[in-house]
């Protein structure tokens, strides 16, 4: 049993990684019926298939019911991330009957106007130091292993105390806190200047929904550790959307791995 939505908002699905919950996905895309599907960045992740592709028959799945859906008159548009930035240059192009667009101007049912990005322009990390984003989800267990060898040298070295990498990291996460408000600040900014009521996005990994000074900030979230979505319903209204587990997924679950990068 579908319920009929309005549109479906999904960013971060991260296609091609072993943290991609594909079987959720569909569950969900199972469960809704929907006029336009809106696919917000970093979908496939080139990124982390480039290490090692890890690519199975329930991702295929996801990708054939998506062309299915196309197909038969449901609207898709795919909104390139940084993960599949390599999909930029086709912008204004189709893949079978989904549209590649560098970003979305939607207006809801209820008349109001919605910019879809996917994010990451406005993520200073990815933007001004993207080595370190495409470092850092392969760097950690280096660093944890750096930290042996630091503490190693500096008692060789004779210097007095013990200087740890994992404290250091942990004060970074803190930093991680003022990050995601950092992030939330210039994409409304961005949804201000360009005049719309709100701004749909991902690439955070962090799903909300609320209005912020009269502009609403509505973040997908992702299909790798929260498993949400937005849907516009009928009448225009936005929801976020918790695709549960199953009692087998759950069992399934405790073998998932994340990647970290957003
Ligand atoms: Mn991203």
């Amino acid at each position: 049993m579908s319920i009929k939505v309005r549109a479906i908002f999904l960013s971060d699905i991260h296609l091609g990684t072993r943290g991609c919950q594909a079987e959720r996905l569909l569950d969900f895309l199972r469960e809704h019926e929907a006029e336009y599907i809106f696919l917000i960045g970093d979908i496939v992740d080139f990124w982390a298939m480039s290490r090692g592709i890890h690519w199975t028959p329930v991702q295929n799945t996801v990708v054939q019911k998506l062309l299915r859906r196309a197909r038969h008159g449901e609207r898709i548009y795919l909104i390139p991330g940084n993960h599949d930035e390599a999909l930029r240059e086709y912008s204004g192009t189709a893949f079978g009957d989904i549209q590649v667009v560098a970003e979305y101007l939607h207006t809801a049912a209820d008349g109001r106007r919605y910019l879809l990005i996917h994010g990451d322009d406005f993520d200073q990390v990815t933007r001004h130091h993207r080595w370190v984003a495409v470092l850092g989800d392969v760097a950690y267990n280096g660093l944890i292993r750096a930290n042996g060898w630091l503490s190693w040298l500096r008692r060789k070295l004779g210097r007095p105390g013990y200087w740890s990498l994992a404290g250091y990291a942990k004060r970074k996460v803190k930093s991680a806190v003022s990050f995601i408000f950092d992030f939330e600040e210039s994409v409304i900014h961005a949804a201000r200047e360009r005049g719309v009521d709100g701004v749909i996005c991902g690439h955070i990994h962090s799903a909300t929904l609320r209005s912020i000074d009269g502009i609403a900030y509505i973040n997908c979230g992702d299909w790798v550790d929260s498993c949400t979505a937005i849907v516009e319903h009928l009448d225009g209204r936005m929801e976020l959307i918790h695709q549960h587990l199953t009692a087998t997924q759950l069992q399934a679950a405790t073998a998932c791995q994340a990647p970290q990068v957003p």
